[in-house]
């Protein structure tokens, strides 16, 4: 038949084929094509037995995300599953890549399953803010029990072939086989099987699910409670796998039924499925024919093995990218090295790492004072200071070594990129790598286009970025970026609202509450409070400042007091040196009042309301500046720098998604009513008025990204 799933006789068992590129999406053709594949098998005489599994790189990794929220059509998943249980010829699923939800679910309405070696089989539902909606809940706990099982489908995490065979996942691996090996396995397995009694169906195991103390349920939602952030969908999938072992099996299903309607229908699971597709769009550059080569990534060089150049070295060797780091002196390069090396030491000593891992990822670095081994490099990412002069002699240094075609970058968090790739005879190989502290931890990758950079560049970053895994984002060369250019509306608004009657506990609790990681003081205090006072001291010296509103003086006392934060174990907060717990600290109270009483300002009681409206909106106002300067290719690369950089709560979508869904004719309001009480702190945007009026949405505004401003 034709279609996206096909049925062939091998040496008499049926093989049905799943072929729905990229990743065997469970859409209505491929249910509709599983089902009519298993009646054909079902029908041939010569089929003794059937095997079901996935063409191209993968088994299927899941329901196709992009039919929720449409209407459903049939067959239903849950339907195909059971006609696949009750098969009265034994159906084994050959698994091999990542069989995800509904794919792992049809594989476990299967009788047997066997896999490739190297197959990641899980129920990752709850990252889209559900549940497993096809018996998942259900049949693995049967198959697993049920601690794993909760372990799988609340962390959403999948596990490797080995693990799911020790645990009674699978019957039998395969080491390392390719595709048609893997059906000429299954194949001798199906042979094998064929002698038995039975066949188990999953839903009648019971030996798993028998005798279980209620103390697990308990437990888990325990363990999960503290990062819940708002979220619900946890504690829903603690409840449906709890039905697995209370209630009978039809009941457990409909306890999942409803249990995964309820996600479905949620604010949660729709900003977290925008998160999802955000992700994978933030790939596609404008302007850019998809079939457009990417560069090779084999070698790179770092120049400067600082906290940032350390870090960024050991994004790549941990993903087997090996890694020059270039120094000015032995002892720099030492220094460096050690961090690196403890670093790695202390998670293995945590037990995250192995001992033959860590030395693998050490022998891919090479400390080096040598500067020829930029010849080599197919990226050369210079993290020194954040100095102008200094930066452009290093680049004119690189210009005079690197190999054509090789990638220039600079991780600047501030800095010009135009003006660094003048310091080049190749301003259009030059781009911004801007990594957050620590490197080798954080997920976003700011990747800054020059006025002249080539797409193929942004393109090739972007899945570097995937490879070291990151999450990258194209940011246009203006002051801060997208990330920090918003974070200092959204901290000066912080702290305006402090001077005029909030206080930081308010602030950070309302930013909190509402699912951020951390409030803006208390990421203040993590940051180190000394930074930004630099910069200010910088900027007051160059008259910055002048017309401008100066929301800092607090923050600047707090410097003088050599309050710079956590590592101070005092800022905004003053912490417990052996739990870092924060807690108010009176003298902090006391220096906001002086400056109160100083600036003439009355304080007044300001409304958790009207924090959030000020902190996000000066986010949203930000950003859509950001966007009509076409400084962000769309409106989702936004929300994925701030779900991924920020703490942004992933359920709550990112801010951009956050104006759309409450409406940009609201927020816009809100916003000029907030610039009509303060017009020094609010910049005007003018896309936000304009899409006020046609009553449109930021999610649809296509900026002009063809010719990108010089800095602005
Ligand atoms: C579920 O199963 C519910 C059931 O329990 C109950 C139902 C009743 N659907 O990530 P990549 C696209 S919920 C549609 O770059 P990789 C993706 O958008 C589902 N599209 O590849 C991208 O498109 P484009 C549970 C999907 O190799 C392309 O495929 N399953 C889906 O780095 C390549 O994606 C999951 O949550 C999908 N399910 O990683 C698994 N998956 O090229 C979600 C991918 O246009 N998927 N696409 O940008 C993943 O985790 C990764 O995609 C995977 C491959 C690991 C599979």
């Amino acid at each position: 038949m034709s279609g996206p799933v096909t049925y062939e006789l091998r040496e008499n068992i049926g093989i049905i084929t799943v072929n729905n590129p990229p990743v065997n999406a469970l859409s209505q053709a491929v249910r509709a094509g599983l089902s009519e594949c298993l009646k054909e098998a079902l029908n041939d005489s010569s089929a003794e037995a059937v095997i079901v599994t996935g063409g191209g790189r993968t088994f299927m990794a899941g329901a196709d995300i992009s039919e929720f929220g449409k209407p459903t059509m049939d067959p239903d998943l849950n339907s195909v599953i059971f006609e696949y249980e009750d098969s009265n010829k034994p159906t084994i699923a050959a698994l091999h890549g990542t069989p995800l939800g509904g794919g792992l679910e049809v594989s476990m309405g299967c009788q047997y399953r066997v896999a490739n070696s190297k197959t990641l089989l899980g129920l990752p539902e709850v990252k889209l803010g559900l549940l497993p909606g096809a018996g998942g809940t259900q049949r693995l706990p049967r198959l697993v029990g049920p601690e794993l099982a909760l372990e799988m489908i609340t962390s959403g995490n999948p596990i490797p072939a080995e693990k799911a065979m020790e645990e009674g996942l699978v019957s039998e691996i395969y080491n390392n086989v390719s595709h048609e090996e893997l059906i000429d396995n299954a194949i001798i397995f199906a042979k094998k099987i064929l002698t038995n009694n039975t066949h188990p169906k999953s839903r009648e195991r019971t030996e798993k699910i028998s005798n279980i103390s209620p103390d697990i349920f308990d437990n888990a939602i325990k363990k999960i409670t503290p990062r819940l952030r708002g979220r619900k969908g946890p504690l829903r999938c603690i409840e449906a796998v709890r039905g697995a072992v209370d209630l009978n099996f039809e009941e457990g299903i409909k306890n999942e039924r409803d249990l995964f309607k309820l996600c479905h229908d949620s604010d949660e699971s729709e900003a977290l499925i925008h998160s999802f597709f955000s992700e994978r769009m933030a790939n596609k550059i404008p302007g850019m024919d998809k079939d457009t080569p990417l560069r090779p990534i084999n070698k790179a060089v770092v120049i400067g093995c600082g906290t940032m150049g350390g870090g960024i070295a050991m994004s790549f060797v941990n993903s087997g990218i090996p890694v020059s780091i270039i120094e000015t002196t032995s002892e720099f390069l030492d220094k460096g090295m050690n961090i690196i090396k403890n670093n790695y030491a202390a998670t293995v000593s945590k037990g995250r790492l192995s001992q033959k891992n860590m030395d693998k990822r050490m022998s891919l670095l090479t400390p080096t004072l040598d500067w020829d081994v930029i010849k080599e490099a197919d990226i050369v990412i210079e993290a020194v200071f954040e100095e102008m002069e200094i930066k452009k002699e290093i680049f004119t240094k690189i210009d005079n070594l690197a190999k054509e075609g090789a990638i220039l970058a600079s991780n600047t968090s501030t800095l010009d990129i135009d003006e660094i790739a003048d310091a080049t005879n190749r301003p259009e190989e030059v781009v911004g790598t801007h990594f957050f502290s620590p490197a080798n931890v954080m997920k976003l990758l700011e990747i800054v286009r020059g006025s002249r950079t080539k797409l193929d560049i942004l393109a090739t970053l972007m899945s570097l970025a995937k490879k070291i895994k990151k999450v990258g984002i194209i940011a246009g060369n203006c002051d801060g970026f997208v990330g920090n250019r918003m974070f200092h509306q959204y901290v000066m608004q912080a702290h305006l609202l402090v001077e005029e009657g909030a206080t930081p506990e308010q602030v950070d609790s309302v930013a909190e509450n509402w699912g951020w990681a951390m409030g803006p003081f208390a990421v203040n205090d993590l940051a180190g409070n000394d930074v930004g006072w630099l910069i200010r001291k910088r900027h007051k010296a160059e008259n910055y400042y002048e017309g401008k509103k100066y929301a800092s003086d607090v923050a600047d006392r707090l410097c003088e007091l050599g309050r710079f934060g956590q590592k101070a174990g005092k800022g905004f907060y003053k912490y417990d040196p052996k739990t870092r717990k924060r807690e108010s600290d009176p003298e902090v109270h006391k220096i906001i009042e002086d400056v109160r009483r100083e600036k003439g300002v009355n304080p007044r009681e300001i409304s958790d309301d009207e924090i959030l409206s000020r902190l996000h909106g000066a986010l949203i106002n930000e950003g859509t500046r950001i966007l009509e300067e076409g400084h962000a290719f769309r409106a989702s690369d936004i929300d994925v720098c701030y779900v991924n950089g920020y703490g942004f709560a992933a359920h709550r979508g990112g801010p951009m998604w956050q104006a759309d869904k409450i409406g940009v004719n609201k927020v816009a309001k809100e916003i000029n009513n907030h610039r009509n009480a303060d017009n020094l702190s609010w910049p005007e945007s003018k896309l936000i008025n304009q899409l006020e009026e046609s009553n449109g949405k930021l999610s649809e505004f296509i900026p002009d990204t063809s010719n990108p401003s010089k800095r602005s």
